[in-house]
């Protein structure tokens, strides 16, 4: 059996998806996605000018030996752009194995180990009563689990992922357009003071049942992640997300040492490389890596492994840059992973994304049941992509209130 092509397409409705098409002599074909947000170029080159070449006429069986070659052969390996590359094409061979085998994949991990898959989703608010209100709307959809941010009183732009309009009603999404960055302004201790009691006001709203999740967003030093970590201890948080920058793991051990509060971190790491002294060492609870960038489905089981042995669940980054490509991979994985945690889920859901990605993977009430068909169980219309061109866009710029660059 022989690979005999494989195209990239680049484009989607809002979003540049990166999207991988990889054929066969055997009519059968598998799709992956290379989608790194706002650099998504980067990774489609890498993919065009350097691996497809080398993939023709390779038995697309062999998607160890062919992750392997990529990885090792590169040489200048890691990072986010040859990752994602990577991860588009080891998605893509398990694909083909699913459908060669007539399985869908959880089957060919080990099989389901739960019914369906927990989810959470993004509330966001302009201001607490915002928020309030946007936690409100998720709670009555289903859902078991919410991801909070809101704006901070006084603070000179409305912070990471909050409207820029206060009192701004309906799902919030951050404006990446254009290849110029906004400017957000950050101040760690107005934050610090004021979101411990709005996430305690948020438990007492709604009560002990409901997971309540919170992005840092690598913004806070570990003396400040450590104290915040410690003043949110009565909120029982499921989870502080990145509350600190991670190139400095020993950092984590101060957050450990003050306090009990589930951390998860990985969103932006793009190896086991990246994940094993803090999984090791037991200094985090949930590991975010993502099936795309972390450079797809053979690595990603090996972290999920590992973090099994060392108590950490999985909790993989599932922003709205992920096509439902990489998210049916994740979909399968978090059916069969025995340390499975928790999924987010931000899918745009809109006609347009469905038709150009029909499948059946069913989100409902918070729970996502993964489709049953032989591999991922997503296709990927090739007229509908024909519709959408690239259009660069750029993640905001964080800076100090004196102009101090800071992290986004
Ligand atoms: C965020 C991301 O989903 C999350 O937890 O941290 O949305 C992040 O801001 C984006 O992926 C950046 O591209
Ligand atoms: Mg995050």
């Amino acid at each position: 059996m022989k690979i005999t092509g494989a195209k990239v397409f680049v484009g989607g409705p809002g979003k540049n998806y990166v999207t991988l098409k990889i054929v066969t002599d055997q009519g059968v074909y598998g799709l992956g996605d290379a989608t790194l947000n706002n650099r998504e170029t980067l990774p489609a080159a890498y993919l065009t000018d350097y691996l497809i070449p080398n993939l023709i006429d390779m038995d697309p069986r062999k998607s160890e030996d062919i992750w392997q070659l990529f990885y090792r052969g590169a040489y200048f390996r890691r990072g986010p752009i040859a990752m994602a590359a990577f991860g588009a094409i080891d998605m893509a061979l398990w694909d083909i194995k699913g459908k060669l085998a007539n399985m869908p994949l959880y089957d060919l991990f080990g099989g389901k180990s739960r019914d369906s898959a927990m989810v959470y989703a993004h509330a966001t608010g302009a201001d607490l009563p915002d928020l309030m209100d946007s936690i409100t709307r998720y709670v009555e959809q289903g859902y078991k689990a919410v991801r909070v941010q809101c704006g901070i009183p006084g603070m000179a732009t409305a912070g990471y992922a909050v409207p820029e309009e206060v009192g701004g009603k309906g799902d919030y999404m951050t404006d990446f357009s254009g290849i110029i960055p906004k400017t957000e302004i950050w101040e760690a201790d107005r934050y610090m003071r004021y979101m411990p009691q709005a996430l305690a006001d948020i438990r007492a709203k709604f009560g002990q049942e409901l997971k309540i999740l919170h992005d840092v967003h690598h913004r806070l030093s570990p003396r400040e992640a450590a104290a915040f970590s410690k003043a949110v201890e009565p909120v029982d948080l499921y989870w502080l997300e990145d509350p600190t920058p991670a190139e400095d793991q020993d950092a984590l051990r101060l957050i450990r040492q003050h306090s009990t509060t589930p951390i998860a971190i990985g969103e932006v790491f793009n190896s086991v490389w990246d994940c094993n002294k803090l999984i090791k060492n037991e200094l985090i609870d949930f590991i975010r890596i993502a099936v795309t960038y972390g450079g797809g489905i053979t690595p990603l089981k090996r972290i999920v492994d590992l973090a099994g042995m060392h108590h950490v669940r999985t909790g993989f980054h599932g922003a709205p840059s992920h096509s439902p490509i990489s998210m049916a991979a994740q979909h399968h994985l978090n059916a069969w992973a025995p340390n499975f945690g928790i999924q987010e889920y931000l899918v745009l859901g809109t006609p347009e994304c469905d038709a150009l990605f029909p499948s059946d993977h069913v989100m409902q009430n918070g729970m996502m049941h993964v489709s049953d068909a032989p591999g991922l169980g997503v296709d990927f219309d090739e007229n509908e992509a024909a519709k959408y061109e690239f259009k660069p866009g750029s993640h905001p710029i964080v800076r100090l209130q004196d102009g101090t660059m800071w992290d986004y």
